[in-house]
């Protein structure tokens, strides 16, 4: 168990941070009758990423009742010039860049295991959306709808393992996939999903050992192409099927966000075998990464790694007596590591930009080595840039 002591340890170190921000609050509100460049500099560089340039400017009328003003900036040189010219005059109490404030992190009991979602920025991307109105497939061994953390956020489905019955689950591998994106959020239990409000279609065509065919991966694609606006395949194989390829297209012609794992057979020395259908055209492959955002060995490399995110020690739902997940045999809750347990953070991520304004792939931030490579493709997600670029 050392990954709790670690956590506890960034928990205190956070503590200095916000002090020194005290701290520094006071030494603004000295206004100087000519402020200097740096200072103004440092004010202005503290706005968000991707956001409008806002100036916030605090000040006292003739009474000394404290008035609050906002001057948009279209360049950061305008917002300097706005933040010295407040700073000059005698009145002003403070200038500053205005950002978003949300609530703290949610209060779910294991949220503070849920890395994933401080590395995503997770509650901040939430001030945006959740996903509302977005329903995303879930092609895997089914879904636990009754879990307690899943409640209500969890549609009927299909199962075509055991064609007419319901999608359930008796792996766990696909209620951990689902909780990931959807669980239930801030509700003081388990985790919360990254697409909280999003809805899941659980597809049901892996068996309780995870195998299946790839036959009924196609079947289930197409089911799901009419039906969801993201596919979450955290399956593959390293032999072609032209009915999963068939069926992908098509659910891209459709517009459907089809999100697969890279795989998780490392780097070897000339690369890992190609991954289907993450290779197939128009479909996002998703590589892992570890809590310090670099690729996880296990991950696969080659040219079919789109992005990458979370898949290591990642926690989420899981089933009672589940199936060669390593999970403790009464578990709600399990924490096991690959890229299936990445895929759905984009996937989720897919499910808020399409709530927001719509999927792209160009925001995620590069990995090394410099630029796209086969290791972790574009880079690590930024759902934040994502959805406010
Ligand atoms: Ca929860
Ligand atoms: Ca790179």
């Amino acid at each position: 168990m050392s990954l709790p002591t670690l956590r506890s340890l960034s928990r205190l170190l956070a503590v200095p941070v916000f002090a020194a921000a005290l701290i520094s609050a006071p030494v603004s509100s000295s206004a100087s009758p000519s402020p200097d460049d740096d200072k103004v500099a440092r004010i202005v560089d503290k706005a968000p990423a991707g956001e409008p340039l806002e100036v916030v400017v605090t000040s006292r009328d003739a009474d000394g009742t404290p008035v609050i003003s906002t001057i948009a900036a279209d360049t950061k040189a305008k917002a300097r010039a706005i933040v010295a010219r407040a700073l000059g005059r005698s009145k002003t109490i403070g200038a500053e860049m205005n950002h978003r404030v949300s609530i703290d992190a949610y209060n779910d009991t294991h949220r503070s295991q849920q890395w994933a979602l401080n590395a995503l920025k997770a509650e901040t991307v939430h001030s945006y959306t959740r996903g509302s109105g977005v329903t995303v497939a879930v092609i895997d061994t089914g879904v636990k709808s009754s879990h307690t953390d899943l409640s209500g956020n969890v549609l009927s489905g299909i199962d075509y393992v055991a064609p007419g019955t319901s999608a359930n689950d008796e792996s766990g591998h696909g209620t951990h996939v689902a909780g990931i994106i959807a669980a239930l959020y801030n509700n003081s239990r388990g985790i919360a999903g990254f697409a909280p409000r999003a809805k899941i279609l659980p597809v049901r065509v892996l068996d309780r050992n995870g195998s299946g065919t790839s036959a009924n991966v196609a079947k289930g694609i197409l089911y799901a192409a009419s039906r969801a606006k993201v596919i979450n395949l955290s399956l593959g194989s390293t032999q072609h099927s032209t009915a999963m390829q068939t069926a992908v297209a098509e659910a891209i012609r459709k517009n459907v966000l089809v999100v697969a794992a890279a795989g998780n057979r490392g780097c070897g020395l000339f690369g890992a075998p190609t991954e289907y259908p993450a290779s197939y055209p128009g479909v996002v492959g998703v590589g892992a990464v570890s809590q310090s955002i670099q690729k996880a060995s296990f991950s696969s490399c080659g040219s079919w790694v789109d992005v990458a995110a979370p898949g290591q020690s990642i926690i989420s739902t899981m089933i009672q007596n589940s199936v060669g997940l390593g999970c403790s045999s009464s578990a709600s809750y399990c924490t096991i590591s690959g890229t299936s347990f990445a895929t759905p953070y984009v996937s989720a991520a897919g499910a808020l930009a399409i709530a927001r304004r719509g999927w792209s792939q160009s925001t995620a931030t590069d990995v090394s080595p410099s630029g796209r490579d086969n290791n972790t493709g574009a880079g690590f997600i930024n759902p934040l840039k994502l959805i406010t670029s």
